[in-house]
């Protein structure tokens, strides 16, 4: 079964591959030459999430499903949240954005965050909006090298390692995306 994931993120592209079955074949927007980036001007992300999946659905007449996901630390009333990717500014720069969080969280001494991540759904003729969540705290050092975006920051609970340090393996068993994954399994079974 062909199933188009409505993202240009090779990060969010690769753990895919590795959380649905082998019967799933992964197409992303590169692959069905959905070059353009899709605007992403809502205030959520459920709202973001479904821009995502609109577009492909009604510009290819395609069912697909969309990830809008993010950061969102306590001490910081959710953010940078829908904002993740641009939280330094719109080029979407990785360093910058950790830099940021740090800065914004200086001399704060919880640090509890969690990742959310909200995928939409457009199925035989019906949508559907499932979520993912993973609580743990920000560090204040880079660890590790796997995973992507605030990996090296971020130690889910019940762990001592950050995303990054912890690796592919146990992330894509704990991770937020992995939970709204087992959700669009579930779905996918269910028809
Ligand atoms: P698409 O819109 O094309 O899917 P994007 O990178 O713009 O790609 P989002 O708008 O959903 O995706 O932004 C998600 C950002 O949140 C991402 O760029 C990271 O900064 C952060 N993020 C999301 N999931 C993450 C994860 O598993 N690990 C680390 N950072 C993550």
């Amino acid at each position: 079964m062909k199933i188009i994931f409505a993202t240009h993120n090779q990060n969010k592209v690769k753990e895919l591959h590795r959380l649905l079955p082998d019967p799933y074949e992964l197409l992303s927007l590169n692959d069905i030459g959905c070059l353009p980036e899709i605007e992403e001007t809502g205030k959520t992300l459920e709202e973001n999430a479904k821009l995502k999946a609109d577009y492909v659905r009604y510009k290819y007449g395609l069912d697909c499903f969309s990830d809008d996901s993010g950061l969102e630390v306590d001490a910081l009333n959710g953010a940078p949240g829908v904002y993740s990717a641009r939280y330094a500014g719109k080029e979407k720069n990785n360093d910058a954005n950790i830099q940021k969080i740090w800065k914004s969280l200086k001399g704060v001494p919880d640090t509890a965050a969690c990742f959310r991540s909200v995928f939409y759904v457009h199925l035989r003729g019906k949508t559907y909006s499932l979520e993912g969540r993973v609580a743990g705290k920000i560090v204040f050092e880079k660890r590790g090298f796997g995973g992507f975006g605030y990996d090296p920051i971020f130690i889910p609970n019940g762990h001592k390692k950050t995303f990054a340090e912890l690796g592919d393996e146990i992330k894509n068993k704990i991770s937020h995306r992995a939970i709204a994954t087992k959700q669009l399994i579930e779905l996918f079974n269910s028809i």
